[in-house]
């Protein structure tokens, strides 16, 4: 009768099992499923309790997302169902294993009783995904755990752990563990019954407003403004529970509704939801399935103690993993395992580590200055300086000592990694593996697989990279591969348009108006103009037909301005504020009239298209030369590297809302309109004509 839900009689209970792998998504099936057991334990007279769990699975993890973006809702909705089930006349006792999240603890809230299990994670993470609680959430929490509480559980979107959950009435048991969660909740039924209690306890917070202070959302909201600056969803959730505390459930109830289905139809919950789901799509690369054996890294070499080895040996350590550091001078060596001190001792200090727990990472550490002490290492991660020179000696040397079968990575971020794999005999061991400073807190990982890199080896290194906490992305092998490719035509326009009229405060500020974390001329400021520099290096032979090209940043560099490490750059600081610097304005303007370029007054859009188109260009001729393998995985790497907003779902996304027709047409405007240098950075990419051509409105290869 049932595909999805286990029904069980077990005397006067009827235990209803959530069988829906993964994670109990409350799809359509499921919710018409549980509705009907609802029903039938409902109408059966031997019964007299219900018990609800998750059959072998968590308890549920929501709404299922993919049903977001379908038609209507399938009935039974899910707040429909929800309220027919608060609506019980038998006692019904959520047993929560796992994960209750979103409309998962909505469910579990319709119930009247909840236990949970000492693993269990419970919450509300709609916001995350610019929505807020749509059945029930909103109008339940506040009368179980009080207003202000449920509103900082809904902003926050954090899972509570099960002792909070009982602390603030929640959870009304704890099992004594997962194991025996069913027993237990069977348990708490039938003590139930024996009680004589109710189906539906009195709410402990009846009337939750009543406790708040007259103006306590207009004041909340006030408190807010800079964080929620451009985000809708908060403002939604305190309308919803502004009606929770001045309406009955049943005024309350529809109003949630509305306000969910506005959050749902928001171009930032569909971008927040794209996101969510590209991330689980950038794990899955053609040709590679579950079964594919991976190498197993037991110990991992880094070589390199500057900044970014240092940080790439944390994030091992931080696993548990033991790490052998090596440098070549025995200084440089002492200085790199001391800043790994530090930075530990920091977190320790911020109380999210033990003195212990420093003792015990540092202890996974050893440092040496002998490569022989390498030869045992599974996987081998190069963080040395940025050239082929170097790079050729470090492998060269690491194809002699190394194990068969050891992984030698690369954590270029533009070198070529099939040149790298050319320096070692065994090109199908050698990947890259692009960390982003600093390595042990950025969670991006790109993921270059060489012409010959091995499907084994890729796989362990997407497995590995997530056991680490990153946010693995595949590249192919190019200039820059996803990232730093794109970030060179997207800083570029914001450096020609110095020179043509725009001044960096002005650049910066369209894109910091936009929602980026940065301006791109302020973020070369922070990374330093002198990596932007050499960076470019491999570039600048190819790029002297633009005599324009970066020359303001060139003659900063030349006068040793490279940004807030040498108090000046593209602006001046002095401490923590940021100036203007007349001397950058001369300079571009100097620079103009050398090479005859016009100086004019340039518009907040001019500056937008500019930058952002030859972004979106470059992302779709990425996607177009197969180095990354959908657009999802780009957007992922300019919202998670690059502060690209969310909100706006990364860029190729962005393009799609901005329309493909108007990139187009923006790129071929700007093709003509600035003459040669037009006619040289304007092409548009060709997948992005084709695509218009054809009437598309996304983004995907052809
Ligand atoms: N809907 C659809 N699919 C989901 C899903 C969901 N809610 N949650 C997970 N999946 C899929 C996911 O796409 C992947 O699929 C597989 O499950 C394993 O997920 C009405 C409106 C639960 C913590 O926001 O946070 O309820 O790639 O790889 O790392 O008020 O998934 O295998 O094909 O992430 O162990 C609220 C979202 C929804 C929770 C598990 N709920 N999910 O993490 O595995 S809105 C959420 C997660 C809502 C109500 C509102 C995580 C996880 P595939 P995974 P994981």
């Amino acid at each position: 009768m049932y595909t999805l839900i286990n029904y069980l009689l077990d005397n006067e209970l009827a235990l209803i099992g959530l069988g829906r792998a993964p994670v109990n998504a409350l799809g359509h099936t499921l919710r018409q499923e549980l509705q009907a057991a609802f029903r039938q334990a409902s109408a059966d007279p031997a019964v007299k309790a219900m018990v609800v769990y998750g059959h072998g699975l968590p308890f549920s993890a929501g709404a299922d997302l993919a049903e977001f973006d379908g038609a209507a809702f399938a009935t039974p909705s899910l707040p429909d169902l929800l309220i027919e089930l608060a609506g019980s006349d038998k006692p019904m006792v959520a047993a929560i294993g796992g994960l209750a999240l979103g409309g998962g603890l909505e469910l579990a809230m319709a119930c009247g009783y909840r236990i949970g299990e000492s693993k269990a994670r419970l919450g509300l993470p709609e916001i995350t995904l610019g929505l807020l609680p749509g059945a029930g959430g909103t109008q339940r929490l506040p009368r179980l755990v009080g207003a202000e509480t449920a509103l900082d559980i809904i902003l926050s979107g954090q899972p509570l752990r099960p002792e909070r959950a009982l602390e603030l009435g929640l959870l009304d048991r704890l099992a004594a563990s997962a194991d025996t969660l069913l027993d237990d909740a069977r348990a708490y039924a039938r003590e139930l019954l024996q009680a004589g209690a109710p189906a539906q306890p009195a709410a402990p917070h009846a009337a939750p407003g009543d406790a708040l202070p007259a103006n306590y959302f207009t004041a909340y909201t006030a408190g807010k403004a800079s964080q929620w600056k451009g985000q809708l969803a908060p403002h939604l959730v305190i309308e919803a529970v502004r009606i929770a505390c001045e309406q009955p459930l049943e005024v309350g109830l529809p109003r949630e509704l509305e306000l969910f289905v506005e959050a749902m139809e928001s171009p930032q919950s569909k971008a927040l939801r794209h996101l969510f789901f590209a991330e689980r799509e950038a794990a899955k690369v053609p040709g590679i399935d579950a079964s594919l054996p991976l190498r197993p890294i037991k110990k991992v070499a880094v070589i390199g103690a500057g900044t970014m080895g240092g940080g790439i040996a944390m994030n091992f350590v931080n696993i548990g993993m033991p790490v052998v550091l090596l440098e070549q001078k025995r200084e440089a060596l002492d200085r790199g395992l001391a800043q790994i001190r530090k930075n530990y001792e920091i977190t320790a200090k911020r109380g999210k580590l033990t003195q212990e727990q420093v003792e015990q990472r540092m202890a996974l550490l050893a440092g040496t200055l002998d490569y022989a002490d390498l030869a045992d290492a599974d996987l081998v991660i190069e963080a040395v300086f940025e050239s082929m020179e170097v790079k050729r000696q470090v492998f060269a040397t690491l194809d002699e000592v190394c194990k068969p079968g050891a992984i030698l990575a690369t954590n270029t971020s533009t070198l070529d990694v099939d040149q790298i794999a050319a320096f070692t005999r065994r090109p199908q061991d050698v990947i890259g593996l692009h960390f982003f400073s600093p390595a042990n807190v950025m969670r991006l990982l790109e993921v270059v697989r060489g012409k010959q890199t091995a499907l084994d080896v890729l796989a362990t290194a997407l497995k590995l990279g997530k056991q680490i906490g990153k946010l693995p992305v595949v590249s192919g092998v190019c200039y820059g591969f996803i990232g730093n490719r794109m970030l060179e035509p997207y800083a570029r326009e914001a450096h020609r348009l110095l020179l043509e009229g725009a001044t960096p405060a002005q650049v910066d500020r369209v894109l910091t108006d936009l929602g980026l974390a940065m301006g791109v001329l302020s973020m070369y400021d922070l990374v330093g103009i002198d990596v932007g520099y050499l960076i470019r290096t491999p570039l600048r032979e190819s790029l002297a037909s633009d005599p324009s090209y970066y020359r303001v940043s060139d003659e900063l560099y030349a006068l040793g301005r490279l940004g807030q490490k040498t108090g000046r750059g593209m602006y001046i600081y002095e401490g923590r504020e940021r100036q203007d610097d007349p001397e950058v304005l001369a300079i571009a303007e100097r620079l103009a009239a050398e090479l005859g370029i016009q100086r004019r007054e340039i518009t907040d859009q001019e500056i937008h298209d500019r930058c952002l188109f030859a972004l979106i260009n470059e992302g779709i001729q990425i996607l177009d030369e197969g180095i990354a393998l959908r657009a999802g995985d780009i957007d992922l790497v300019w919202t998670c590297g690059y502060g690209f907003p969310t909100v706006l779902g990364g860029p190729l996304h962005y393009a799609e809302d901005l329309g493909l027709e108007r990139v187009l047409a923006g790129l071929r405007q700007y093709r003509a309109q600035l003459g040669a240098y037009g006619e040289q950075w304007f092409q548009p990419a060709a997948l992005l004509e084709r695509l218009v051509a054809t009437g598309q409105t996304r983004i995907n290869k052809q």
